[in-house]
């Protein structure tokens, strides 16, 4: 018996269905090109906001009821949040989970403490994930609750902020691989600044970049097979951070010889308050060769904060979608419902609502995409308007073969004369948009 013990395992009952607490849509079996839904979307709870997470926020008090939580948690806290973890994983019916470090352990004070009751948490973990099949999709250190984080981890202006946040890592790093999570995140939180008239910019990049590397250095150490994973956001906790978005992450990379070692995590509020796109940052990271794995959740577009709230509009997914179809899927990343409950919803109940919904609404998008890839239109579309690459003149200016000079005589001789070709993009999205289903 746990606090989510209330509601029967989520199955899939079909569109039809008039019980709220059945998935419509996701139906781990079927089979969607080639491979099950449950493969395509490999979702996962965060421990974070859905146990971890009280309900507070910077005006009031928590709302939720979480027993195990106080404001110093005891083992036997921590055991009682993981039995009620793993009983809302079992009968949401996920595969996977996520966590961070000071999540799911009871509270340490000193390094010592710290790896003792992490390994603690890790071998309660080991139990219940051998008893549900339950697997880790990622695991990452909390490297910016605790106040000797507030000036930044790896970043910080004292070393011994950055030496605990190293000792962190290592222990969180060594118990993800064991616990054969499939990737480990870093979110850099306080990773930024506050005012740049006490910040020595350049300084701080070096030692974020040397901090990295020292991470990545001991995944091959320990022969970790996973991917890491950087989590881009512009700015909340820090007015700035280093990792504003995947192509401040991806020069950052490249600079510091990291981008064939180090991939990224794209939550959609976080693009958004880039005022980017999630599917632009997708799109980049493609490009890029870094795409990894997503966050999943949505902001709320009257306000200009994280809201983390759970997905429910699919239409607005599938461009997304789109791109995770041409790619086959992820590699080793998956959709972590980043999302948490809004302060009014109280029940035990609330929480599997709020994920049926959203992973609902992520089917939705994935469906409506697999079609959408199918029929080949939009592919068709884009390749239509890119035909003029494939003649000679675009190989020729592809190739190198010309200089900027070479090609202004080829130009003028020639006497080119462009004319201006539809873009076809009312019809692009026409296509998205017909395709919404589901
Ligand atoms: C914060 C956020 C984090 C990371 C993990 O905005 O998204 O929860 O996902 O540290
Ligand atoms: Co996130």
């Amino acid at each position: 018996m746990s606090l989510f013990s209330t509601v029967e395992p989520v199955r899939f009952e079909g569109p039809d269905s008039q019980n709220e607490f059945a998935y419509r849509v996701y139906d781990r079996n079927r089979v969607v090109l080639g491979k099950r839904m449950d493969e395509w979307l490999r979702v996962a709870v965060c421990y974070w906001h859905s146990f971890n997470w009280p309900g507070h926020d910077i005006f009031g008090a928590g709302t939720l009821p979480r027993p195990w939580l106080g404001a110093s948690i005891s083992q036997e806290m921590a055991d009682v949040k993981l039995t009620a973890a793993f009983d809302f994983f079992k009968r949401l019916g996920v595969p996977y989970f996520t966590f961070h470090d000071v999540d799911a352990m009871a509270t340490a004070t000193t390094l010592k403490e710290h790896a003792n009751n992490l390994k603690k948490i890790e071998d309660g973990m080991a139990a219940r994930m051998a008893d549900t099949g339950v697997k880790l999709l990622w695991g990452t250190a909390n490297l910016f609750s605790h106040p000797r984080y507030a000036g930044g981890a790896s970043t910080s202006p004292d070393p011994e902020v950055f030496a605990w946040a190293a000792a962190q890592v290592r222990c969180c790093l060594e118990t993800t691989h064991r616990l054969g999570g499939e990737n480990y995140v870093l979110w850099g939180g306080r990773e930024g600044y506050d005012s740049l008239l006490n910040t020595d910019l350049g300084r701080e990049l070096e030692q974020y970049a040397r901090f990295l590397s020292m991470v990545v250095e001991h995944k091959h150490k320990i022969g970790f097979k996973g991917t890491i994973l950087i989590e881009p956001k512009p700015f909340e906790p820090t007015k700035h951070q280093y990792d504003h978005d995947v192509a401040a992450v991806y020069a950052f990379l490249q600079r510091y010889g990291l981008a064939k070692e180090v991939k990224v995590n794209i939550e959609v509020n976080h693009a958004t308050l880039a005022g980017l796109d999630f599917e632009h940052e997708i799109a980049v990271a493609r490009a890029c060769g870094i795409f990894g794995s997503i966050d999943i959740n949505r902001g709320d577009p009257r306000n200009g904060w994280d809201t983390d709230q759970f997905p429910n509009n699919a239409q607005e997914l599938v461009p997304s979608l789109v791109q995770l179809v041409q790619d086959k899927g992820f590699a080793t990343g998956g959709f972590n419902f980043d999302a948490k409950l809004r302060r009014q919803s109280v029940e035990p109940a609330d929480l599997y609502l709020a994920h049926i919904g959203g992973i609902d609404t992520i089917s939705r998008a994935l469906l409506a995409a697999a079609d959408i890839v199918t029929e080949g239109a939009l592919e068709k579309l884009k390749q239509k308007r890119y035909e003029g690459w494939g003649g000679s003149l675009g190989k020729r200016i592809n190739s190198g073969e010309l200089s900027l000079a070479g090609l202004a005589d080829l130009a003028t001789d020639q006497g080119l004369n462009p004319v201006p070709r539809s873009g076809r993009q009312e019809l692009a999205e026409s296509i998205i948009a017909r395709h919404c289903k589901y």
